[in-house]
């Protein structure tokens, strides 16, 4: 039941937006939507929501002022994804200098409307902004930990399930790794990227993304195995996502692909699904959500895009509604599964996505009071990210100054939400122009990376 109420809430607010925003477009197809005698749910979404699961479209934010589209995004689906605004060239054009304006319009579309936000994708061999392509070594590795977690700290609390890495395993019979830039940093870059994401943002699900999964295979077996791996070392991953780019055919062991993942103890996601038009679509749209919904732990499904012209598969027709903007069989199909099916309900519904992101500002203060302050460390072999909670005292505060003292050896090779003194040694991490008044009691956060052994110890804080 309480998956149910869960699925209900995100949806409410949406319909409310929507009877503002759309008028009688909303009203024509409320109408055409009206809950069958049998009270079936007549959007993706609603259906979805009645086993706790979501159903979600990828889309970007220069689509929002096409009425078509958006009226079909918010009847239908209750989670969006980016398409391509929160990917790295998009998020950090030039190096430290983040553009978080397409995302952050995507996220506050999704919070006005009730949806919850699949965040696509941290680190990717592609799609990487021209200076990162040059890069290689350590200095590849760090610009790649500075990325995660400043983009993962920017959208804290706001993404349900994360894709930390995106296609990282190489097609064909090898099981193996993809070659990149990132592959010969070291084979550890990508557990050294979930565990940066967790840091970053505890709550979210950290999940590995491919596509050519869809069954058992190679490839899929190449990724269950790291994913074995991660789990008995305790490296942070929650979920894999399931691209499913298919074509006119679908593996026979999809659902047993999915279920060995399931029986790792990490969910499942449909992540991208789009299938070529033909005489197959309609019947492999609907296995793939009933394989979903028969793996308990299967969260939901995204399909990458709304409308076959907004496909980057345009020619192959490979979505839900066609480029009118009407219902294909496929959707019928997808649909009725879920509406055919009640359960069983995935082990943890995502988050509730209106949760507004962390405020760094604190109240106005009267000034002079004293400080704590504390360290929570992430380490791996060579490298830590270290999150610092500094809290005021008795009295409010004006601004803090926290000094660490690093093992000899270790260089801090990122900072934020603070100036810091030095990158080795003692160093003095000071406040920085929105964060530094602290109500009594009140508290706040910034972070370091480095190379070598984090800090141990308290470190002092001084009011100032
Ligand atoms: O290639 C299909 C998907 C495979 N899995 C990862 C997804 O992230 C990927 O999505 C596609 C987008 O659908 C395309 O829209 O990723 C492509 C590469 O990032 C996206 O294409 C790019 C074009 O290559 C760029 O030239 C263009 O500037 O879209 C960009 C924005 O329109």
């Amino acid at each position: 039941m309480k998956d149910r109420r869960d699925g209900a809430a995100r949806i409410r607010p949406r319909t409310v937006v929507m009877s503002v925003v759309a008028g009688a477009t909303m009203l024509a197809a409320t109408a055409l939507t009206a809950p069958a005698a049998n009270a079936a749910a007549s959007t993706l979404g609603a259906a979805a929501a009645q086993s706790g699961r979501y159903f979600g479209a990828a889309t970007s934010s220069f689509m929002f002022s096409n009425t078509q589209h958006t009226t079909i995004l918010n009847r239908e689906f209750n989670s969006i994804v980016a398409e391509n605004e929160m990917k790295w060239d998009a998020t950090e054009p030039q190096q430290n200098v983040f553009n978080f304006t397409g995302a952050d319009r995507l996220v506050a579309h999704a919070r006005a409307n009730g949806m919850s936000v699949r965040g696509h994708a941290l680190v990717w061999h592609s799609q990487q902004p021209g200076w990162a392509q040059n890069m290689s070594g350590t200095a590849l590795r760090n610009a790649m930990i500075n990325h995660v977690t400043r983009v993962a700290t920017h959208f804290r609390g706001q993404i349900h399930s994360w894709d930390v890495v995106n296609e990282a395993f190489a097609d064909g019979g090898s099981g193996g790794r993809r070659d990149s830039n990132l592959q010969r940093t070291g084979n550890d870059w990508i557990e050294v990227a979930f565990r940066t994401a967790k840091a970053a943002d505890p709550n979210a699900k950290l999940c590995y993304n491919d596509y050519n999964t869809d069954g058992i295979n190679a490839k899929s077996t190449g990724i269950y195995n790291m994913v074995r791996d991660f789990k008995s070392r305790g490296v942070p991953i929650d979920c894999v996502g399931f691209q499913s780019h298919l074509g006119t055919t679908l593996a026979s062991d999809y659902q047993a692909n999915l279920q060995r993942f399931a029986d790792l103890g990490v969910d499942v996601q449909i992540t991208e699904l789009d299938v070529a038009q033909g005489a197959n679509q309609a019947s492999i749209y609907e296995r793939v959500t009933r394989a979903c919904l028969a793996v308990a732990r299967c969260n939901g499904i995204t399909v990458w895009g709304v409308r076959d012209n907004d496909s980057w598969r345009r020619g192959e027709n490979p979505l839900l509604f066609d480029a009118n903007g009407n219902k294909k069989p496929a959707y019928t199909s997808v649909l009725n599964a879920l509406n055919s099916v009640s359960g069983p309900n995935p082990t943890t519904p995502p988050p509730n996505p209106t949760t507004p992101p962390p405020n760094p500002t604190t109240p106005p203060p009267s000034g002079g009071g004293a400080c704590s302050a504390s360290v929570s460390l992430n380490s791996w072999s060579g490298g830590f990210v270290a999150t610092v909670r500094v809290t005021a005292g008795n009295a409010a505060i004006r601004g803090w100054t926290v000094r660490i003292t690093l093992p000899g050896g270790t260089t801090v090779t990122g900072t934020w939400n603070a100036q810091a003194s030095g990158s080795s040694g003692t160093v003095n991490f000071s406040n920085v122009s929105y964060n530094g008044q602290l109500s009594a009691g009140g508290s706040t956060e910034f972070g370091f990376q480095g190379t070598g052994t984090g800090p141990s110890g308290t470190p002092t804080c001084t009011a100032t």
